[in-house]
């Protein structure tokens, strides 16, 4: 925990990276790497979407509240490149890490149908005490490295600049604000008032596992969270189905305009939503795409898919042994699924399906969130 956090505090979020630092982890691609996966081509053989089979086991009883059964099944998981390689180098050509597409089997399980909102977290405080890695001022035991100045508590706020910039690296949307948490996610002079059905967010790993354990659930797997969001279609580019717009309306709370410095508010929502505002997937999931980044308990690697391809059908997978990022070498990180209210086909297009986001545990964003699951008993 300290030392990741150390990442946040001298240098500056160098780690925020959900669905943030896809562009330099495209420019790094590039590069010699020092070490992690060997290359990652796509095994052809296995790159293709297959049908989704539920399972047709009722639910073991009368749902929690806010959550609906998932009956779990085999399906395949990752995403195709509809795009191309050389259609949008800082968008679906980083999908690389969601490839190949592969058959996997999971359990039934309790969901949210919704992320987690203020006032659901607020009820988790007021019960508990808990303090948030985002509100605790960092000490010079835990950092000695860092510059005494750097030792304040805060998060990562988007900021965006007021003219068109190069989209070659989140620092010039992206700052460490001090102040900003869960109760004030613009800052200090930001509020909660009004925003109770908002997701919470500037949440770090360890405060979603916190909240967790008081509600009695669980991060969900990344396998977990994938065959909820398809909502039981196969291979669909959205929780709903191919087309982004369906008769005209967003289907998601995502970004329109030019990214990052204009926002047209065109799907009624500039910056992050209350929970729930655009239709559900079939099982009844809101913003599965969209809105803020969920949390997931998988440690990411991108060359995942390519190990558990390798094993035939995989069975509730959690995740790897070991984090490694190509981008931010030494840099664990967990995985983040969903895309968020800056998502673009610009830039970042993650609130399609299959794809993948991650970042470093101890850092929470104004566009990171949880939605969590819960084992039938
Ligand atoms: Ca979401």
């Amino acid at each position: 925990m300290a030392r990741s956090k150390l990442v946040a505090i001298a240098l500056i979020v160098v780690g925020t990276a959900a669905g943030i630092g896809f562009a330099l982890m495209t420019r790094e691609h590039e590069a010699p790497r020092a070490a992690g996966p060997a290359a990652m081509e796509p095994d052809a053989a296995t790159d293709a979407f297959e049908a989704t089979i539920p399972r047709e086991t009722a639910a073991p009883g009368p749902a929690p509240e806010g959550m609906v059964w998932i009956p779990g099944g085999e399906f395949s998981m990752g995403a195709a490149d509809p795009l191309g390689k050389d259609a949008n180098v800082v968008g679906m050509q980083a999908t690389e890490d969601s490839r190949p597409i592969h058959r996997v089997v999971v359990d039934g399980f309790w969901i949210d149908t919704t992320e987690v909102t203020n006032r659901q977290f607020a009820e988790f405080v007021k019960a508990t005490g808990y303090v948030t890695v985002a509100e605790r001022k960092p000490t010079q035991e835990e950092f000695p490295d860092a510059p005494p100045e750097n030792l304040i508590a805060g998060s990562v706020v988007f900021s965006p600049p007021d003219h068109a910039v190069p989209l070659d690296t989140h620092f010039r949307w992206w700052s460490y604000v001090d102040g900003a948490n869960w109760r004030h996610p613009a800052g200090p002079d930001s509020d909660l008032r009004g925003r109770e059905d908002f997701p919470v967010v500037h949440v770090a790993y360890e405060d979603a596992e916190a909240y967790a354990k008081w509600a009695g659930k669980r991060l969900p797997t990344e396998a977990e969270w994938e065959f909820a969001a398809r909502g039981g279609l196969s291979g669909a580019l959205y929780p709903w189905g191919d087309e982004f717009l369906v008769d005209g309306s967003f289907m998601a709370n995502t970004h329109q305009g030019h990214f990052p410095n204009e926002d047209t508010h065109a799907d009624a929502h500039g910056g992050i939503a209350p929970v729930a505002q655009f239709p559900a997937n079939a099982y009844g999931l809101y913003d599965v795409a969209g809105n803020v980044w969920e949390w997931n308990s998988d440690w990411y690697r991108p060359d995942y898919y390519r190990q558990l391809a390798a094993g035939g059908v995989a069975r509730n997978p959690r995740g790897p042994a070991d984090s490694f990022d190509p981008s931010e070498p030494g840099i664990p990180k967990r995985v983040h699924r969903g895309g968020s209210f800056l998502c673009t086909e610009q830039y970042c297009s993650r609130y399609m399906v299959g794809t993948r986001g991650k970042g470093e545990p101890s850092t929470g964003t104004n566009h990171l969130g949880i939605r969590l699951v819960k084992d039938p008993s």
